[in-house]
């Protein structure tokens, strides 16, 4: 924890929407009143029919049930596109930064309308209707962006999938949610390299053999070869040059789905987290426009990939929705070297830049001298998201980057809020390093002990939501039961996050990172058991545990215990083969960093994995183990110790 205390700066106060008074106030009435509040509220977007109901939701147990603004018809690509047509035509709605820095685009927003419109009728050429799943796995490119809004005018449900995932992982992604079209490119390419988009969506098909996938839509990026699959598969450009730029938004409700995407959780496969419209937009929109101060004319910039969470929210649909010239890029901080986020950032004059922590201490490792270098005189504020940003990584980020006259908002939300649900308002937030601070509007947070007790003032335990906000997940696709177990069973009547979080006297939050089996690799989360699952899927693992343990650049590695098969020698050539069988079996995110080969895992003597134990050894806190009595074999713990494997 860092004691430090940065005020808001002078500039700030006078131009942000809201000082310190302003946010008690707001906050005071959101949560007092949340029907009125959340009623005005959603009139930022457009509705063809308006709500009557605000707010209808239950975190009862067994019933849980989440409903904003029900009777309410709208359609979000006419929200982020046609009605900002008549004032916005000729203003850039998407600025492309290619993965070669030689590359760019400006897309106007009458080009996104004309450019999403043809994606929208190639679809509905395909017989894509409302309610049907597409998956998209695409690079950085605006055709990701056409190909999400595409969807969203046809009321089709989007499940974007990042493209470092395998065709193994792709391929479960398809089935959950049976899509019938797929979108991709024939490559992607980042940091120099190429990835074969299109290869493995074959590979994934030929894996999903139970779904019948009718078409797969191929966008041209590198011009790579590719097998085009007649009857299947057909190339984008050859398609849309045989309609037109028009085709009508088709009205939904607000509790229609929008999108479906897969997150880690602690058990299981990744689960199918499920947003749906009006809700979902209007909670998009506010805290694009309050936590990024975002006004008229801002270049804005958020580094995400569209295949998470922050890239839906805060690259497409919030900044869109406000009418924003938002910035997508195609490549990676380091390539071709390390100043490149910084001349992106000058190049296109960008205002807000909005990034993950694993970003800003990979390259604060290699020094000042790429920032300094650039200007950077545009930007005005900073963000960070993902994961807890450490106080060294926030100092420089902030005296380094944003020469100490930009504020930070570390914002802090999931996969299943949809938006920002604590973090600093630049003009009325006083910072503190590593500190995500204070709820935004109409979040109620909540610190519990295990026991589920509400602990006041100042405190740590668990983070739990105690009411419902409009971003919220509607369900897990296909599997409520599991949504109610995963969030609402361990606390009945509130939403429990699966993070643990201190409160400090002056009520600001510090998140301490999950308390539960998911690990945060470079902000990218990942379920134990999904590691474990691939690597006893090898033929020569037996058992296999995983944890997390501290990084200095990724926050958490992947530390794995491995038990191998009878006769099975344990070498370095082994280890490498378990490393790029989990890479081909997951994708590349989920390499293990370390392999610590076990002859025997601990385990209780009703056979659970104590992996309390194995967190500590991983963390090199031997002395620190706890109560190991109940161990059916504690001499195993031993043997783990004496071969610890060492941090990279
Ligand atoms: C948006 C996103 C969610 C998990 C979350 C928490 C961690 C995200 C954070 C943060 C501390 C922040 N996390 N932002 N921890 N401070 N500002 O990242 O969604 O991929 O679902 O991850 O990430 O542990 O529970 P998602």
């Amino acid at each position: 924890m860092s004691d430090k205390i940065y005020d808001v700066p002078a500039e700030w106060a006078k131009r942000a929407f809201l000082d310190d008074h302003a946010y008690r106030a707001k906050y005071e009435a959101s949560v007092r009143d949340p029907e009125g509040f959340w009623g005005e509220e959603g009139k930022r977007i457009e509705w063809f029919e308006p709500y009557t109901i605000v707010k209808n939701t239950s975190y009862a147990p067994g019933n849980v049930s989440i409903k904003w603004f029900e009777d309410g018809v709208t359609n979000v690509a006419w929200n982020c596109i046609d009605r900002h047509l008549p004032t916005r035509a000729d203003q850039v709605a998407i600025i492309w930064e290619g993965d070669d820095p030689s590359q760019s685009r400006s897309i106007t927003y009458q080009e996104l309308h004309d450019e999403v419109c043809r994606f929208a009728n190639v679809l509905r050429n395909r017989n894509v209707e409302k309610g049907d799943r597409v998956t998209i796995y695409m690079p950085m490119i605006p055709e990701a962006a056409y190909a999400m809004l595409a969807c969203a005018r046809l009321g089709a449900i989007h499940s974007v999938v990042f493209g470092g995932f395998s065709p193994d992982s792709l391929a479960g992604r398809i089935r959950d949610c049976g899509s019938k079209v797929i979108i991709t490119t024939d490559e992607g390419l980042r940091g120099g390299r190429k990835v074969p988009l299109k290869a493995n969506v074959d590979a994934a098909i030929a894996k999903a053999s139970d779904v019948e996938v009718d078409h797969v839509i191929v966008v041209k990026r590198t011009g790579g070869s590719v097998d085009m699959k007649p009857g299947r598969d057909v190339w984008y450009h050859e398609a849309a040059d045989l309609v037109t730029s028009e085709c009508p938004a088709v009205p939904v409700e607000a509790e229609h789905p929008l999108f479906i995407l897969y997150t880690s959780g602690s058990t299981g496969l990744p689960k199918g987290v499920l947003h749906t419209t009006g809700g979902y937009l209007v909670y998009a929109s506010m805290t694009h426009q309050y936590v990024f101060d975002y006004h008229e004319g801002d270049v804005y910039w958020c580094t995400a990939d569209i295949g998470w969470v922050t890239g839906h929210s805060y690259i497409v649909y919030g900044p869109l929705a406000n009418g924003a010239t938002t910035l997508m890029f195609e490549g990676v901080p380091n390539y071709p070297t390390n100043s490149r986020f910084w001349e992106v950032i000058d190049k296109h004059k960008v205002n807000i830049f909005y990034t993950a922590p694993t970003a800003i201490r990979a390259l604060m490792q290699a020094g000042d001298e790429p920032v300094t270098k650039t200007s950077r005189a545009s930007l005005r504020l900073l963000g960070s998201v993902g994961e807890p940003i450490n106080p060294e990584a926030w100092e420089w980020y902030h005296r380094v980057v944003g020469e100490e006259r930009c504020p930070i908002v570390d914002t802090w939300w999931q996969t299943e809020t949809g938006g920002i649900l604590i973090t600093p308002l630049p003009g009325a937030t006083r910072l503190k390093p590593g500190s995500a601070t204070r709820p935004f509007f109409g979040v109620i947070p909540q610190v519990v002990d295990a026991e589920g007790g509400v602990l006041e003032g100042a405190c740590e335990g668990n983070l739990v939501i105690a009411d419902s906000w409009p971003g919220q997940m509607r369900t897990v696709y296909g599997d409520h039961e599991r949504f109610m177990q995963t969030y609402f069973s361990t606390y009945p009547g509130k939403y429990f996050t699966g993070d643990g979080c201190r409160r400090d006297a002056d009520g600001y939050y510090w998140i301490t990172g999950r308390v539960d089996d998911v690990i945060n690799v470079s902000g990218h989360r990942m379920g134990t058991a999904e590691v474990e699952s691939a690597l006893v899927a090898h033929p020569k693992v037996s058992e296999a545990a995983v944890v997390g343990y501290p990084h200095d650049i990724k926050g958490q590695g992947i530390y794995a215990y491995v038990t191998l098969m009878d006769g099975v020698e344990p070498s370095e050539d082994l280890r490498k083969e378990l490393v790029n069988w989990v890479r081909r079996e997951i994708g590349p995110i989920a390499s293990p960093d370390l392999i610590q080969f076990a002859p025997g895992l601990p385990k209780t003597r009703s056979g659970k994995i104590m992996r309390r134990i194995l967190r500590k050894i991983a963390e090199d806190e031997f002395g620190n183990l706890g109560d190991t009595s109940t161990l059916a074999d504690p001499t195993v713990v031993d043997d783990l110790i004496s071969h610890r494997q060492n941090k990279k």
